[in-house]
C-alpha cells in the first residue's frame, strides 16, 4: 500500500501493528485508541491499521474461539475494541462526501448476527462514493424487500458468517425474483464462507472477498446496469 512504513521504523519503539492486533485480541479498547492515534501520526494508512493491525487481532481471536481457548464474552470484547478503532478510523477511510455514484441496500440475513465484516463493507462502499441504506444484521427477506421498494437501490449487498445461514442468503435471493425485483438490482454477496462458485450458485451477480474488493466491485455493477 502507499506510504507504506515499516512499524520498527515508529519512534514508540514498538510494532505498532502487532501491538494493535494484540490489543484488539485481549479487548484493550484504551490501547486500540491510543495505538491508533500514534499509528496515524506515524504515517501508517487507515487500511493497514485496519487489515494488518486490528482485524488480525480479530482472526486470532477467532482462532481460539473455535479451540475451545476462549468464549463467546471474550470474542464480543474484542468485537467492541475492533468496532470502537474501526470507528476512530470512519473518517480516514470514507473521504470526503461528493455525489453519490450509485446506492446500496446491505444487510446481514436472517439467523445471522455477524455484522463487523458488514460494516467494514459499508464504509468501504461509502469511502468510494455510494450511498448505502444498512438494515443491520438477522434481516428477514421481507424487510429485505420493503428496501428495495422503498430506497429502489442500484445494488443489494448480503453478507453472511456462518455455513448454516449460507442457505438464507440463497432464500433471500430466491424472494427477490419470486417478487419481481430481482431484474431491477445487481446483487452483490460476500462473507468468510463463501466463494465465487457458491455466489453464482445461488445467482448474485458477483462476489467479493474482502471489503476492498466489495467497493471495487459495486463499482463495475454499475457499469453491468
Ligand atoms: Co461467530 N463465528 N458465532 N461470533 N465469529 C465465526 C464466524 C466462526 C468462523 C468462529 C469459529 O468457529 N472459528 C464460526 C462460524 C463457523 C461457520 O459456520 N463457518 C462462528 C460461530 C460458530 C458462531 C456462533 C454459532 C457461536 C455460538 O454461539 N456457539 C454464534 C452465532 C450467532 C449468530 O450469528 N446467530 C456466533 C456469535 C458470535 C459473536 C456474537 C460472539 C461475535 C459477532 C459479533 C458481531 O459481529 N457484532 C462473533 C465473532 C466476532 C466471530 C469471529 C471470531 C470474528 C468475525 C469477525 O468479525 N471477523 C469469527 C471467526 C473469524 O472470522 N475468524 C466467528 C472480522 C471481520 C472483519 O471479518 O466478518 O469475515 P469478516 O468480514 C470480512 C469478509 O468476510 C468480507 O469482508 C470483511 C472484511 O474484509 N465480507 C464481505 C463480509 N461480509 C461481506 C459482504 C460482502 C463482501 C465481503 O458483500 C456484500
Amino acid at each position: 500500500m502507499a506510504g507504506k512504513k515499516s512499524a520498527e521504523t515508529v519512534k514508540t519503539g514498538g510494532n505498532i501493528l502487532k501491538e494493535l492486533s494484540a490489543s484488539v485480541e485481549n479487548g484493550k479498547t484504551q490501547d486500540v485508541i491510543a495505538l491508533l492515534a500514534v499509528g496515524l501520526s506515524s504515517g501508517f494508512t487507515a487500511e493497514e491499521l485496519l487489515y494488518d493491525g486490528m482485524i488480525r487481532g480479530m482472526i486470532d481471536i477467532g482462532v481460539r474461539f473455535k479451540n475451545h481457548e476462549v468464549f463467546v464474552p471474550e470474542v464480543l470484547i474484542a468485537a467492541r475494541s475492533l468496532k470502537k478503532g474501526a470507528e476512530i478510523l470512519r473518517p480516514a477511510l470514507i473521504g470526503e462526501g461528493v455525489k453519490p455514484i450509485g446506492s446500496v441496500v446491505i444487510a446481514t440475513v436472517a439467523g445471522d448476527l455477524h455484522d463487523i465484516g458488514k460494516n467494514l463493507v459499508c464504509m468501504m462502499l461509502e469511502g468510494v462514493g455510494f450511498k448505502v441504506y444498512d438494515l443491520g444484521v438477522d434481516v428477514s427477506n421481507d424487510a429485505i424487500l420493503e428496501a428495495i421498494k422503498k430506497y429502489n437501490p442500484d445494488i443489494l449487498a448480503l453478507s453472511a458468517l456462518l455455513n448454516t445461514t449460507l442457505k438464507q442468503m440463497r432464500a433471500s435471493i430466491e424472494y427477490i425474483k419470486d417478487n419481481g425485483f430481482r431484474d431491477k438490482i445487481k446483487i452483490l454477496v460476500g462473507g468468510a464462507p463463501l466463494d465465487e462458485a457458491f455466489a453464482m450458485k445461488i445467482g448474485a451477480d458477483a462476489y467479493a472477498k474482502d471489503a476492498v474488493s466489495a467497493a471495487d466491485t459495486a463499482k463495475e455493477l454499475l457499469h453491468r446496469l
